[in-house]
């Protein structure tokens, strides 16, 4: 879908001339694209269902050049996209209409590494997998990790403050981030790029950027908490009939597994269907089941993690919260698994065009949404799955179309959001809202926290260059 499709006007802002072009080459030399076939891809969103009509993709090295940069945007009234791996889900990262896309692909050095303090400095454009794999040589780990993580970077995970499968063992971002530095609108920098774990020196801006999306600043470098890899992961793959079942089995796994748990996943059977049909991959349990949780240990004894994991599986069986179970201990079985959950979205997409939704909600009724929403789409969707974090309270419904349905969609949209509000859940628990969702910010936040935001952005980004039609609701 293009610009046209939506109902929204170009904002205000110049058009990119040949001067600015200059400009640009000045700054970075040949690290400017302009033709179209190098250009398009970044015009692109993952899902491939949202395309920009940028003409220039910027790909700055140095915190310097982004200043210099966003200085003459700034000045010209350019408008930016602030791109990172481009994997984001509501179309946060692509342009609507002819943003300049600042693409931090090159911007990938690890700047310092505090191995006693465990702390990592790195700058934004790293890629998520490439740290975490510069950390394992050092006995340590990245706090995140999400299905993304071979593409996505750290500083478009620190802008959405994603979520991702660890974060009910190792908290957010919000409290792994300890520093960053950012560009501003005006191309100030602010360096806020502490390495300290306690600092209570007024207030914490760094907050501010951490799931902006682009619209406050943009991030350049960051400093976040690595925790020490565990010596021993187990992963436990169980299957239930019900979803009173698979809400047991988290209850149960956390009171038997206490500090090693370390993810809790769940997926539906029509999830497990797309992933085989797809990707033709398979899980060492039948096919036939209602619903599949993964449960992941990481600790330091493994003789006596694998023991609690076999009495949690045993205790499981015996009180008939699962109908079947395995644990795999050794790499290939455990990867197998994972790939079984992290995939589900790339098969996803490959089944058709998604309607994606990522909802925070009470566990009770988590998955009763899928249900209703199964019954009010029928015949109209291809498939209608529910997957996610359990253990974090975070659903994942998406709904597959053969081609683009405004029926389909108002039969979702706002049925889906009013549903969430309703039980005080978020209508974005991990995603952002970027373009996609800006519109709905008020089914989670009051009028006035939203004027709240406005008046940070317009101190900020006074001109509104900063990845605009995003994130905020947009005013027609
Ligand atoms: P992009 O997609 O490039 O950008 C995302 C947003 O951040 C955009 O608004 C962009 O403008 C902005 N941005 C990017 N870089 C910067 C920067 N340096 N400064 C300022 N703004 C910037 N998310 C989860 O939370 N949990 C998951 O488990 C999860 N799993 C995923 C699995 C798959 C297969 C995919 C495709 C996506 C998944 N995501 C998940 C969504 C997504 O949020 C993450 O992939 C990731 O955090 C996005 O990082 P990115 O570098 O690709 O950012
Ligand atoms: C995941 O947890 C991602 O796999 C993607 O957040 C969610 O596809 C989705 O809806
Ligand atoms: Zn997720």
């Amino acid at each position: 879908l293009t610009a046209q499709h939506y109902d929204i006007k170009r904002g205000d802002y110049s058009k990119v001339n040949d001067v600015d072009i200059e400009l640009f080459q000045s700054v970075l030399g040949d690290r400017v694209l302009t033709d179209p076939a190098l250009v398009e891809p970044y015009n692109v969103d993952w899902m491939r269902i949202m395309r920009g009509q940028s003409k220039v993709v910027l790909r700055p090295k140095t915190t310097q050049e982004i200043s210099k940069i966003m200085r003459h945007c700034n000045g010209r009234k350019l408008a930016v996209v602030p791109q990172g791996g481009n994997t984001g889900l509501v179309g946060g990262s692509v342009p609507v209409f002819d943003e300049i896309i600042i693409s931090t692909s090159l911007m990938n050095n690890v700047l310092s590494l505090d191995e006693t303090a465990g702390v990592l400095v790195c700058q934004s454009g790293c890629v998520l997998k490439d740290l975490d794999n510069y950390l394992s040589e050092r006995n340590l780990m990245m706090p995140l990790d999400l299905g993304a993580k071979g593409s996505c970077q750290i500083g478009g995970n620190v802008s959405t403050n994603a979520g991702g499968l660890r974060l009910l063992r190792y908290g957010s971002l919000h409290g792994n981030v300890l520093g960053l530095e950012a560009v501003l609108a005006s191309g100030e920098v602010i360096n806020s790029l502490s390495t300290v774990r306690k600092d209570n020196t007024g207030y914490d801006i760094k907050q501010l950027f951490i799931g902006s999306e682009g619209t406050l600043g943009i991030v350049t470098a960051v400093s976040i908490l690595t925790p020490v890899r565990p010596k021993s992961v187990n992963v436990a793959l169980v299957c239930c009939d019900t979803f009173e079942q698979v809400q047991s089995v988290f209850v149960t796994g956390r009171k038997l597994l206490g500090e090693i748990l370390s993810a809790v996943e769940f997926f539906d059977s029509s999830c497990y269907q797309l992933v085989k049909k797809h990707l033709s991959l398979s899980l060492p349990l039948s096919s036939h089941h209602q619903f599949y949780v993964l449960i992941e240990t990481a600790g330091s004894n493994h003789s006596h993690d694998e023991e609690k994991l076999s009495l949690c599986l045993e205790e499981l069986m015996s009180s008939n919260v699962i109908i079947n179970g395995t644990i795999a201990t050794d790499y290939t079985k455990m990867k197998n698994i994972w790939n079984c959950r992290e995939l589900i979205a790339e098969a996803i997409n490959k089944e058709g065009v998604t309607y994606k939704y990522d909802v925070s909600l009470p566990l009770k009724c988590m998955y009763e949404l899928v249900d209703i929403m199964r019954e009010r789409l029928k015949d109209k969707a291809l498939c209608v799955l529910g997957y996610g974090h359990i253990g974090d309270g975070n659903l994942h419904f998406n709904a597959v179309g053969g081609s683009h349905s405004k029926e389909l969609l108002d039969l979702i949209e706002p049925f889906i959001f009013e549903w969430t509000a309703d039980r005080k859940g978020s209508i974005s628990a991990e995603h952002g809202l970027g373009f996609k969702k800006a519109n709905f910010i008020n089914y989670s936040k009051t009028d006035e926290t939203v004027s709240l935001m406005r008046r940070f952005k317009d101190l900020l980004d006074p001109k509104g260059i900063l990845n605009p039609y995003k994130t905020l609701p947009r005013i027609h």
